[in-house]
């Protein structure tokens, strides 16, 4: 359609000449059995993307390699300063980048063109931090010694990404490793190609004019045979995995066997909770953003509603008003608020969810069917949905669906309200809404919230670059992006340097003959 081909040959990315290459180490290859790149929103076809053969993919490791070889003696602010030019490069293509991310994902643009300002914000934020990656210098307990911490580089990089996220998550995890040295290479969700295509050749050119190795940011498209190999390989220092519970453990013991260090951002079961004193007007927007935003396909999407009883009637009702009239339709118009799922699987998901909640005798208070739209039959439309399930224990309340469907339970005390936001195996974002400063304790303190990411009135989604991301529990621990988080970026190497003409050995030990 026009509409695609105004998208990416803005970028300038021409499929109509048979298969694109997909992957990238200093030049674009990539012979292996293409993957496709289909448009959520209308069902079209976008373009067949190469992936690595086995050889490719080792090939690549070597020239990622080679690169890592010299990248790692490169000042790490100068590092900051090429990083600069790659936030500028973005930059000059955010509204492009956004309006691909749209096209081949389904977010909306303001969504789409959000997540490549969280890869600039967090280029802003590395190229800084390239100035003060600093360690600690330690007071010795023998005379004239010290004790450095110094932080250098680990090596190779893998960063393996999912379709939700096609543009940020990637952003996260490249920054930092880029500034600490190493030679990150990606491997994307095998549906989202493009924005990866498109993300890497700006980042290829930047690299290209600094004199920089290619293979310092490469790309390998591929499916899971290789995120295995990635994972396998005992040339990858870190994997940095972000996708399901079921493939992060894969990911994780994989890692593990060859103790390979890991990083995993796994799935999200977000509950907002709203107490009796809450400004509704505040709480409202930011559920139904939180539950209806990326058509509920965010690892932070709000899933789970717990309203006091006293304000639970007047809040459904402003809610149901706002789910009332939805736009849906094209991401790509600026109205729409409701974009399609990603792709038919998630459809088929959300409506054998719909027969379930209709089975146990939920109350479905708006929503609850597949759509078909006007001129978009081939899209994969939902109806943003509103569920009462007749009670707490069941298992829907502790699985992931990514979809827009959001369920709600009634509680009396805050304290029990806690107790449902903790007992799902998943702990990555939660949200209070109150004007009382001891509800906001209790949350924020030893006996509240058990996720990462603990708000006060602010919505389980759209995290700042800031503060480390990241959740606990079968979400797997892992923080990315502000925080601390770079410091996994970088092998810790603690050298005690002695300055003095003796040799004392610690703790008094004598070893003299
Ligand atoms: C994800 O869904 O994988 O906090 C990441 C947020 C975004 C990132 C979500 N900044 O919702």
């Amino acid at each position: 359609s026009t509409r695609a081909t105004n998208v990416l040959s803005a970028l300038g990315i021409e499929p109509k000449h048979g298969v694109l290459r997909g992957v990238y180490d200093g030049k674009w290859g990539g012979t292996g059995a293409p993957v496709v790149s289909k448009c959520p929103t209308t069902g079209e076809h976008l373009a067949d993307i190469s992936t690595a053969t086995p050889t490719e993919f080792h090939e690549l490791i070597e020239r990622s390699r080679e690169a890592y070889h010299d990248f790692r003696m490169i000042p790490a602010p100068r590092r900051g300063e090429i990083l600069r030019q790659i936030r500028e490069a973005l930059a000059a293509k955010r509204d492009h980048l956004g309006a691909l991310v749209s096209l081949e994902m389904g977010k909306i643009l303001s969504e789409g063109i959000g997540e490549v300002q969280e890869f600039i914000d967090i280029c802003d934020y590395a190229t800084g931090l390239s100035r003060m990656m600093n360690g600690q210098v330690i007071a010795s307990e023998r005379p004239g010694h010290s004790i450095l911490e110094v932080p250098n580089p680990l090596g190779l990089v893998a960063v393996i990404s999912a379709f939700n996220f096609p543009v940020a998550v990637y952003g996260w995890n490249l920054a930092l490793s880029f500034i600490a040295g190493n030679a990150t290479i990606w491997k994307p969700s095998p549906s989202t190609p493009l924005c990866s295509i498109a993300v890497t050749k700006i980042i290829a050119g930047v690299l290209e004019k600094n004199g920089i190795h290619g293979a310092a940011a490469s790309l390998v498209t591929g499916d899971n045979h290789i995120g295995d190999a990635l994972c396998e390989s005992e040339h990858v220092t870190l994997v940095s995995f972000t996708g399901s519970e079921h493939v992060g453990q894969k990911v994780g013991k994989k890692v593990q066997h060859r103790f390979g260090k890991v990083l995993l951002e796994l799935g999200g079961n977000n509950a907002s909770i709203v107490m009796p004193d809450a400004d509704l007007s505040l709480a409202v927007p930011a559920v139904f953003f939180g539950a209806v935003g990326t058509a509920g396909q965010r690892c932070t999407s709000t899933r789970r509603l717990f309203l006091h009883r006293d304000i639970a009637p007047k809040f459904l009702d402003t809610l149901k008003k706002a789910y009332a009239s939805i736009p849906t339709g094209d991401p790509l118009v600026s109205s729409t608020l409701l974009g399609p799922l990603h792709n038919d699987r998630a459809v088929k998901n959300y409506h054998r969810q719909m027969l379930h909640l209709h089975d146990i005798g939920a109350e479905i208070l708006t929503g609850g069917k597949v759509a078909k739209l006007n001129g978009f039959e081939g899209g994969n439309f939902v109806q943003a949905t509103i569920a009462v399930p007749p009670s707490m224990d069941l298992d829907l309340w502790k699985q992931e669906l990514f979809a827009p469907i959001l369920n709600v339970a009634i509680f009396d005390e805050l304290e029990e309200a806690i107790q449902w936001n903790n007992s799902v195996p998943q702990g990555l974002s939660s949200s209070i809404w109150t004007r009382d400063v001891r509800n906001v304790g209790k949350f924020m303190g030893p006996a509240g919230s058990d996720c990462g990411i603990v708000n006060v009135n602010v919505g389980t989604s759209g995290a700042e670059i800031g503060a480390g991301f990241g959740g606990n529990k079968r979400t797997g621990w892992g923080r990315e992006s502000g925080g601390d988080s770079w410091k996994q970026y970088v092998r810790w190497s603690a050298c005690t340097v002695n300055y003095s003409d003796a040799a004392p050995l610690a703790q008094g030990v004598n070893f003299s003959l």
